[in-house]
C-alpha cells in the first residue's frame, strides 16, 4: 500500500560506524507537531549513494512509495553527509574498495553527497516529479554552502526548528513579512534565525514515531543543551559563549524523554551531542539528579573538557554515577603557550598527571582526546614531540586523534560560523598561499601539518595503538559490541570486517522500511 507522507527527509549517521542523527529527527519532530504531517527520514543516505544496490532500491522500491502529490516538503541534513576520515577510510580493507574509491569520500565534502552536480540535478528533478507539489529544502550544518540552486527551494541557515516552521508558513501565505534573501530567481535563503533563538528548545522533547524505525536498544542522540560557554579561539561552534544556563533542556522534558525511549526501544544508551557536556557543574547536579529518578541504568557519551573535571573534582563523581562511559576530551595541545593562547591553559604536566589518575580511579572509561597541529605557538619540533608523546601506548588516553589546524581563508566572507583565528588570522601570524586554504606560519604550514598527522595516525593505527573510542564506542553497541570489548579492541582489529557490518546494517534497514511501507 501506498503511504502518504507530507514530507520525507534524507539523512546520514553521525560517523561511519552507525549511530543516527539528531538534527533531521528535530526537525521530522516539528513537522510532526506543528503541522501535524506524517514525515518519513531516510536514513544512510551517503551509504545508499555509493552503492548500485542500495541506490536503485531507494529509487525503485522506497522513492516511489513514500512520495506523491501530497508530499509538501522534501529535506536534506546535511550536516553527517559526509565521511570524511580520509585516513580511515584509506585504511579499510580491500574488500570495500569500490566504496572507499567513490569520490564523495574523498575528503570533505561541501555539500549534498552527489558524485558531481549533474547527479544532484537528476535526483533532484526526479523527486520532483514523483511529488510535482513539493518544496526542496536543504538544511543542516552544509547547507551554508548552498551549493546547488536549480531545483532547490530553498536553503536554511544554522538551526532549523523555528526556521523551517517559518518558511512554511510563509508558503502557506501566513507569514508574509519574513525575511528572505533570494538566492536566484527561485531559490530562498532563510537565515533570520540562524542561533534558533526563537524556539525553545528546552521544552521540547525528541521523540520517535515507528517509522523511525528505532531498533530495540539502539543507542540515540540526545541533546541536553545547546552550545557552549567557552569561546575557544580555534573554535567555529554556533553558540559558543552562551551563559551558563541558556538553551538547556528542562528537567522534566528531559526524565520524559528517557522514560519515552526506554518504553519505545529498550533504549539506554545514549550519545549526549553537547559540546561541551560538563560545561557547569550545575547542569551535571540536575542531569544525574534526573537520571537517579529513573528505574534503570543509562550509559553514554559526552565532550568533557578534562580541565574543568580537574578544576571541579565533585563533576567526576556526578558523571560517572550518571553512566558516562566514554570521555572524548579536548586537550589539544601539550605546548602550554599554545593552550594559552587558544583558551586552554592547563599546564600539560599537570594535564598527563590527572589522566594517569583518572585512569586509575576510573579504570573502566573508555577515553580520547584531539591534538591539533599547528596552534600559534608551535614549531616543527613541539609538533614532533607531541605527536611522539601521545603515540606511546602508555600514554593515558585510549585513543588520540590527531589533526592540522584548519583555517578557511575567507571564513569571515563565507562561511555562518568561524572561529576566532578565521575571523583575524592576520594577527595571530598565519598567512595564507593565494586562493588557496594553505596557511603558513613559522616553519609550519597547513600541509605539513596534514601529512604529519596521517603519519602518526597511521602508525597509531598499526601499533593498534588506537581502541575504538569517543561516539564511536556508543555506536558501536549498535552493532553488540559491549564497553569492556571496546576497551581492549584496536582500531585495526574493529576494521577488519566492519564495512561489511555496516553494509548488511543499511541491507536490513532497506528491507525493514520496505516491510513497513508494506504494511
Ligand atoms: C555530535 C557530533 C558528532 C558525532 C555524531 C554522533 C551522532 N550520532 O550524532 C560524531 C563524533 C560521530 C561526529 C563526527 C564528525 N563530525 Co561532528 N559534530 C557533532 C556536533 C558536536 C553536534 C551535532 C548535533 O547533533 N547537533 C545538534 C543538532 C540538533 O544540530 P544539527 O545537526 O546542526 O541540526 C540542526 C540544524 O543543522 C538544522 N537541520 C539539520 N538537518 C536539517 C534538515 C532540514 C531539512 C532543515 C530545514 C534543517 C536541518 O536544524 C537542526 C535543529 O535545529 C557538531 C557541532 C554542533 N554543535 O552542531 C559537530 C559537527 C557537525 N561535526 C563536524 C565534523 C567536521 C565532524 C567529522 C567530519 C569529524 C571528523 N573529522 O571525523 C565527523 C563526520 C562524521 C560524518 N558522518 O560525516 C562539523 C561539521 C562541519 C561542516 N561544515 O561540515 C561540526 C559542525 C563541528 C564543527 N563546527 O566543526 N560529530
Ligand atoms: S573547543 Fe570545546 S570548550 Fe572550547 S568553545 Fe569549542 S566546544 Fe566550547
Amino acid at each position: 500500500m501506498k503511504q502518504k507522507y507530507q514530507a520525507v527527509l534524507f539523512s546520514e549517521s553521525g560517523g561511519f560506524i552507525y549511530s543516527r542523527s539528531l538534527g533531521v529527527q528535530r526537525i521530522a519532530n516539528v513537522l510532526r507537531e506543528q503541522f501535524g504531517w506524517n514525515v518519513l527520514v531516510l536514513d544512510h543516505f551517503t551509504i545508499t549513494v555509493c552503492f548500485e544496490e542500495f541506490k536503485n532500491q531507494l529509487i525503485e522500491k522506497i522513492l516511489p512509495n513514500v512520495l506523491s502529490d501530497e508530499t509538501k516538503l522534501i529535506g536534506f541534513s546535511t550536516t553527517f553527509m559526509n565521511i570524511s576520515n580520509k585516513w580511515i577510510i584509506e585504511n579499510l580493507p580491500k574488500k570495500s574498495k569500490k566504496f572507499m574509491e567513490h569520490p564523495i569520500l574523498k575528503g570533505y565534502v561541501e555539500c549534498l553527497p552527489f558524485v558531481d552536480d549533474n547527479d544532484a540535478t537528476e535526483f533532484l528533478k526526479y523527486l520532483k516529479q514523483l511529488a510535482p507539489n513539493s518544496k526542496t529544502v536543504i538544511g543542516g550544518v552544509k547547507a551554508e554552502s548552498r551549493k546547488y540552486k536549480s531545483h532547490v527551494d530553498a536553503y536554511i541557515i544554522g538551526y532549523g526548528e523555528s526556521q523551517l516552521i517559518d518558511l512554511i508558513n510563509y508558503w502557506q501565505g501566513k507569514n508574509p513579512f519574513m525575511p528572505v534573501k533570494k538566492l536566484d530567481q527561485e531559490c530562498l535563503e532563510i537565515s533570520h534565525d540562524t542561533k534558533g533563538g526563537n524556539y525553545d528548545f528546552s521544552i521540547v522533547p525528541t521523540t520517535y514515531r515507528p517509522e523511525d524505525l528505532v531498533l530495540p536498544g539502539e543507542v540515540l542522540p540526545m541533546e541536553i543543551s545547546r552550545g557552549c560557554i567557552f569561546r575557544c579561539k580555534f573554535c567555529s561552534y554556533p553558540l559558543n559563549g552562551k551563559k551558563k544556563w541558556d538553551f538547556i533542556k528542562d528537567s522534566k522534558v528531559l526524565r520524559d524523554e528517557f522514560l519515552k525511549n526506554y518504553d519505545n526501544s529498550q533504549t539506554t544508551k545514549y550519545i549526549i551531542v553537547d559540546d561541551t557536556f560538563n560545561d557547569s557543574v550545575e547542569k551535571l547536579q540536575m542531569f544525574n539528579d534526573v537520571v537517579q529518578s529513573l528505574p534503570f541504568k543509562i550509559e553514554y557519551g559526552a565532550y568533557i573538557r578534562h580541565d574543568l573535571l580537574h578544576a571541579h573534582k565533585e563533576s567526576i563523581s556526578l558523571l560517572k554515577n550518571s553512566g558516562l562511559i566514554s570521555a572524548t576530551f579536548g586537550i589539544e595541545t601539550l605546548n602550554y603557550e599554545s593552550g594559552k593562547a587558544i583558551g586552554k591553559g592547563m599546564p600539560p604536566e599537570k594535564t598527563i598527571e590527572f589522566l594517569h589518575e583518572l585512569k586509575i580511579h576510573w579504570p573502566e572509561l573508555i577515553t580520547s582526546s584531539g591534538f591539533i597541529l599547528g596552534l600559534p605557538h608551535d614549531n616543527k619540533k613541539t609538533v614532533e614531540e607531541l605527536c611522539q608523546t601521545v603515540i606511546d601506548k602508555d600514554f593515558p588516553l585510549d585513543e588520540i586523534k590527531i589533526v592540522p589546524l584548519w583555517l578557511q581563508k575567507d571564513a569571515r566572507e563565507k562561511k555562518l560560523y568561524f572561529s576566532e583565528f578565521e575571523s583575524d588570522w592576520e594577527s595571530y601570524g598565519y598567512s595564507f598561499k593565494e586562493n588557496s586554504n594553505e596557511w603558513t606560519k613559522g616553519d609550519l604550514s597547513y600541509s605539513y601539518c596534514l601529512d604529519l598527522s596521517l603519519k602518526y595516525q597511521k602508525i597509531a593505527f598499526e601499533l593498534k595503538r588506537n581502541k575504538i573510542a569517543t561516539f564511536d564506542a556508543m555506536a558501536a553497541m549498535n552493532f553488540q559490541y559491549i564497553s569492556s570489548d571496546l576497551k581492549i579492541l584496536s582500531q585495526k582489529e574493529f576494521f577488519t570486517d566492519f564495512v561489511d557490518k555496516r553494509i548488511s546494517y543499511v541491507t536490513k534497514y532497506y528491507e525493514r522500511l520496505y516491510n513497513f511501507l508494506q504494511q
